[in-house]
């Protein structure tokens, strides 16, 4: 088998940029460890910025989305007695739509069928520092080899791409957090606006996917098991942990889905190693707090795909070269703003009451300065790709 560009994982990153790379005419090849219906089954991000929503349109990706997708002009914070919505309409222009990482799949799904290779295992890329790269897998037990130009990892935080790169060329930032979050979807009319909640008993936000699926995350304990906590158990300390304000207006009902997630902050640098490109989960992990991870797989997408066409294009490799800078340029600032706000509304254990005073005079001065509160509308709306 021969591809031009050879892509591992197919989630966001990998059935993004094979739709955009098939758009301009550049042959890929998608290998997936999974069944396509286990990866759509995965509940994930909620969140797009208005860069994902332009670059998702622009590559013909738009008509569900900007049909079931909700806009936001802002989210809101609460803490106390407080609630302060942060207005990116007001200080950006750039409002964002809560649309789900399920249906981006789906959609995405839509227009990648052919090109996926799915139940693809043991996927090893080879030769990623010649001019003859090339990638193999088991399917159905049958090994076979896909050659190829370049090489995209796209597999995610537990993906092989990376593992590929000598610990010499690689260098690893990464910082866990001491808790998870228990989400839940509920067929229940969400609440009007994203709201996160600062308690002291710990974070928790409530979103949203349709008029009549909301999604709702607790802070947890990181070594928390799914089967400790009922869906009463679930909306009682939910509903604690929002003023009575908020608390009276959230509908509680059945939970549809259930499932925790860890809490890390990690970037691999570089995202480049000869002719392996990583993109996504592969290269960087956010907390779910700023709601960047997805968008940050969006934006890699943006800057890949546009490097390779020029490579087929023109036969230049400038885009190319500058890949991981340009695009860690953008992960590191998307990792700063989720840490910054994953600091300022979850529950440090073992750091008492001062980390708890120290968050709310943080929150009263963001409810009183203009220019603080532009300053994060600019982060959480996310700039423009270029
Ligand atoms: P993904 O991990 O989505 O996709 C990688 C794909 O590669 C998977 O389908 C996997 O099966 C495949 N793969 C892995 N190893 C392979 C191998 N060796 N061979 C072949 N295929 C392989 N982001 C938000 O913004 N908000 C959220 O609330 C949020 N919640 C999350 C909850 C969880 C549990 C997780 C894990 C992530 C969450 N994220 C959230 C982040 C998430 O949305 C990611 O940013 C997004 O899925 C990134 O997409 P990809 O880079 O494509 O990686
Ligand atoms: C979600 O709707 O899943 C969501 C929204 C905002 C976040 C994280 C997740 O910061």
């Amino acid at each position: 088998m021969r591809t031009q560009v050879a892509i591992i994982g197919g989630g966001p990153a990998g059935l993004l940029l094979s739709h955009v790379l098939d758009l301009a005419g550049v042959e890929s090849v998608v290998l997936e460890m999974q069944t396509r219906q286990y990866v759509l089954g995965r509940v994930r991000a909620g969140v797009l910025e208005k860069s994902s929503v332009d670059f998702l349109t622009e590559k013909g990706l738009g008509e569900r989305m900007n049909r079931e997708g909700l806009t936001h002009e802002g989210s809101a914070i609460a803490w106390r007695d407080k609630r302060l919505f942060i207005d990116c309409q007001k200080y950006t222009g750039r409002p964002f739509m809560a649309y789900g990482q399920t249906k981006i799949q789906e959609d995405l799904d839509a227009v990648c069928g052919d090109r996926v290779i799915e139940e693809a295992l043991d996927v090893t890329p080879h030769d990623v520092t010649s001019d003859v790269p090339y990638v193999t897998f088991t399917k159905n037990g049958e090994e076979s080899r896909l050659d190829c130009d370049f090489v995209a990892g796209c597999d995610g935080f537990h993906g092989v791409s990376r593992t590929v790169i000598p610990q010499g060329f690689l260098k690893e930032y990464e910082r866990i957090y001491p808790f998870g979050w228990l989400g839940i979807l509920s067929e229940t009319p969400p609440v009007p606006q994203l709201t996160y909640a600062n308690h002291p008993r710990g974070f928790a936000l409530a979103s949203q996917r349709t008029p009549m699926l909301s999604r709702y995350y607790i802070q947890v304990a990181e070594d928390t098991k799914i089967d400790e906590w009922s869906d009463d158990r679930f909306w009682t300390e939910l509903l604690a942990r929002f003023p009575a304000t908020i608390a009276d207006g959230i509908v509680t009902g059945p939970s549809v889905e259930k499932s925790i997630a860890p809490l890390r902050s990690f970037v691999a640098e570089p995202m480049r190693h000869g002719r392996l490109f990583l993109a996504g989960d592969a290269a960087h992990i956010v907390p779910p707090t700023g709601a960047k991870g997805l968008n940050l797989a969006i934006s890699d997408v943006y800057y890949l795909s546009k490097a390779l066409i020029e490579y087929y294009d023109e036969g230049k490799t400038a885009q190319l070269d500058a890949y991981s800078g340009v695009a860690l340029n953008r992960v590191w600032g998307a990792v700063r703003f989720s840490w910054w706000l994953t600091e300022l509304l979850h529950l440090f254990p073992n750091q008492g009451e001062f980390k708890q005073r120290i968050q709310e005079s943080e929150l009263d001065h963001l409810a009183s300065s203009e220019r603080f509160q532009a300053a994060v509308a600019e982060q959480y709306a996310g700039l423009p790709f270029d």
